[in-house]
């Protein structure tokens, strides 16, 4: 492909060299330097370029995206999707893709290291140590932690994830009850051992409480003052879902009141600054919104996000493997061809990338 014609990718979060370089024999890839950025140069960055690879912190919304006819694609580095204004970039002709699936194990070995964690005081019991402060054997009722094995998970948001979760449950042969806008199917919940229930009586019946719904405006402060008030004195509450589900502050004060006994948070309201509450308490485990990171999941991720690129700019053949807005790729397949009206065949074809089926007014 020449030089004019090859399309130019912007790497908004820098990952894994040697997953990108054979995109280079291809196209023009640009990966920044991370660090979080405000919309007005968001959108400065992604003026010339083809398609872009983000992370959650990039808020991709219509001011990022406005006076930009040339990109076709924002690809997001993460299954969840709320830091992206799918709306706005369906409007403008703008795919979006998130990387579901690869990260489903990895997270859910995650969210047991938290419920264990937090259950057994892990996080507490190193900072003592690590301060010094084990000068004597322990008394034999010091340390004493919640039991996990033969306890009641519940499970809100009953998702892919949610369920690799509850799978696991059963090594510890815990009886698990969900929660999820709908019911999964009698196949699934056998595979799951797990008992659909409303969302008040998963509340009351958990002794550990595990968050995997999506954010969206509905699902904000899911999880506030008056769900805590339902939630079983001595239980466990695990959020690896987004910040936002909990409200943090009622948490802290749940916590500082141990009207529940533990929390484990990888995900906070306002990342990167936890809740100072939070900080300060002993029974709850912090953790830098870490779940999907284990060397093969995060290269999994950066690989799909790569796939997603490469089919949608024409690089290579068949459909992108996880697009959030595919009607944005068929509106672009069966736009009539014109010198300035470019739909993702083109790039295929060797065309020159300019404006395209992703202006604000397409
Ligand atoms: C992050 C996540 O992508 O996939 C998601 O939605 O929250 C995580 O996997 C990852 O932590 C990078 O921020």
């Amino acid at each position: 492909m020449s030089t004019a014609t090859r399309p130019r990718i912007r790497i908004v979060r820098p990952f894994f060299a040697d997953l990108i370089a054979p995109l280079r024999t291809e196209a023009d890839v640009v990966v920044e330097a991370e660090r979080a950025r405000d919309s007005a140069e968001l959108n400065t960055l992604l003026l010339d370029c083809d398609a872009a690879i983000v992370g959650l912190s990039d808020r991709i919304d219509a001011a990022v995206i406005a006076g930009n006819a040339r990109i076709r694609l924002i690809a997001n580095l993460g299954v969840g999707h709320n830091n992206l204004d799918l709306p706005a970039l369906t409007r403008a002709g703008i795919a979006a893709s998130n990387t579901p699936e690869v990260l489903n194990e990895s997270v859910a070995d995650y969210a047991f290291a938290l419920l264990l964690a937090a259950a057994r005081r892990l996080g507490e019991a190193e900072r003592w140590l690590r301060a010094g402060q084990w000068q004597a054997p322990n008394r034999f009722d010091d340390w004493l932690g919640v039991e996990v094995h033969g306890a009641t998970l519940g499970i809100l948001g009953m998702g892919r994830i949610g369920q690799a979760i509850a799978r696991r449950a059963a090594g510890f042969s815990m009886s698990v009850l969900y929660h999820n806008r709908s019911r999964l199917d009698t196949a699934r919940e056998h595979a799951c051992r797990a008992r659909y229930v409303d969302k008040a009586t998963l509340l009351r019946a958990a002794d550990f409480l595990m968050l995997v719904l999506p954010y969206t405006e509905q699902n904000r402060h899911a999880i506030g003052a008056s769900e805590l008030a339902l939630m079983k004195p001595g239980s466990v509450l695990v959020n690896i879902a987004r910040g936002g589900i909990v409200d943090d502050a009622a948490l802290a004060e749940a916590l500082h009141a141990r009207r529940i006994a533990a929390a484990a948070l990888d995900v906070f309201e306002d990342e990167p600054a936890p809740h100072p509450r939070l900080l300060m308490l002993d029974n709850v485990v912090l953790s830098p919104h870490i779940a999907s990171a284990s060397t093969p999941t995060r290269r999994a991720m950066a690989q799909l996000a790569l796939d997603n690129v490469r089919a949608v700019l024409g690089l290579a053949p068949g459909p992108p493997p996880s697009v959030l807005n595919p009607d944005v790729l068929d509106r672009a397949a069966r736009k009539p061809q014109g010198p300035s009206d470019k739909s993702i065949l083109d790039l295929s074809e060797g065309a020159e990338s300019g404006t395209g089926p992703n202006s604000a007014t397409s």
